[in-house]
């Protein structure tokens, strides 16, 4: 059915066109997207948004248990992942925790703000229950969440002033959930062709990041991630977040390259639906709430329609939607990519991993 509401949405938007080379050629197929616009979008996103993420640097890794089982269904292990680069060290603890049936099982690498086991927003035996495991690490364990790029792993690879594309705080955490892949690929408890990455918020940013970069992630769940996360940023909702809020506040997340098109958006090159797009054709869910407005859930919606023809491209089905803005109680998740739309504040409740963890089952099942 032709959608309406949500293209006259799309056109008042003027996005840049997902499918036009730089040099004005549009493109149809697979091919030319993996070989031509693919490596552009991403080029491009490195190059002016997120800045370059830093090069492959083995760690070194020790694992420890815990005495904790989680009413026999669980076992629970640190991991810790030292980095040595020319002589600078630093360590990076993580929780790893699967369920105690010996069998393979898919997996979350969960970016957190905290870094308890559970928390607030990883609801553990819930997870273990419907037959996930979990890699955690919080953020500030990798490197701080402010402009101090001499903590953590950003003391690692930052030599002196950030300048043009030098990576933001969002590149070393996506950075970091990458490293948790690569060791999760040596674990005979998870499925390796069915490891995902989650985050809330500026973590839900990450995620995305991460998934877009990293073809080895077979699906993203990107809770309340607005600005600079899933939601578009040109016509931005009544109420919603602009990218010279965000800026403003958290130029440390971003390259320093990004701060040109604070005040204007409109000359940005790309949108976030080129970030998207680049996660297809693995699933992607993305969760808004009504009353989380600063995260412009209209404008995450439109991401997913927008993004879609990406997975059409491979066959596949995008999201599937009604011809409207978002509706609290929504959940559309039958597609490849899929959205919903909860009742409450900005959070990462157990409602949003219910959905989350249904719609992958489904994705992996089909
Ligand atoms: C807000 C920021 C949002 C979102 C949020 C969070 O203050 O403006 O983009 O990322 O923080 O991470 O909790």
């Amino acid at each position: 059915m032709e959608k309406i509401v949500l293209s006259e949405e799309l056109k008042k938007r003027a996005l840049p066109e997902l499918f036009l080379t730089p040099d004005g050629k549009q493109i149809s197929t697979r091919e030319e997207w993996e070989n031509i616009l693919r490596p552009y979008w991403r080029e491009v996103l490195l190059r002016e948004e997120y800045g370059r993420v830093p090069p492959y640097v083995a760690p070194e890794i020790q694992t420890e248990r815990k005495p904790i089982d989680f009413a026999g269904k669980a076992v629970w292990e640190t991991v810790s992942f030292r980095f040595n680069v020319s002589g600078k060290e630093h360590v990076v603890p993580t929780q790893l925790i699967y369920p105690a049936d010996g069998k393979k099982h898919p997996f979350f690498i969960y970016l957190n703000f905290r870094p308890d086991i559970p928390d607030i927003y990883l609801p553990v035996e819930e997870l273990m229950d419907n037959g996930f495991g979990i890699f955690s690490v919080c953020y500030n364990d990798v490197t701080t969440d402010n402009g101090d790029f001499t903590t953590g792993l950003a003391a690692l690879f930052q030599t002196g002033e950030r300048t043009a594309d030098d990576t933001g705080k969002i590149g070393y955490w996506s950075y970091m959930a990458s490293r948790m892949m690569d060791y999760l690929q040596t674990r005979p408890e998870a499925d390796h062709a069915a490891i995902g990455v989650a985050g809330h918020s500026r973590l839900g940013k990450t995620a995305l990041l991460t998934a877009a970069l990293d073809e080895r992630f077979a699906f993203v769940c990107s809770n309340d991630s607005g600005c600079c996360g899933a939601a578009l940023s040109r016509c931005r909702c009544e109420g919603g977040e602009r990218v010279v809020d965000i800026f403003n506040r958290f130029p440390y997340w971003f390259s320093p390259s990004f701060a040109k098109y604070a005040e204007a958006v409109e000359t940005m090159p790309f949108d976030q639906h080129c970030l998207l797009a680049l996660v297809a054709p693995r699933a992607a869910y993305i969760g808004g709430a009504i009353q989380d407005v600063w995260a412009d859930n209209d404008n995450q919606l439109l991401n997913c329609v927008a993004s879609s023809k990406a997975w059409e491209l491979y066959g596949k089905t995008g999201i599937i939607t009604p011809d409207r803005l978002p509706v609290c109680g929504d959940i559309f998740t039958d597609g490849d990519v899929g959205f919903h739309f909860r009742a409450g504040k900005h959070y990462h409740s157990r409602t949003d991993w219910l959905v989350y963890m249904d719609a992958v089952k489904k994705y992996l099942s089909r």
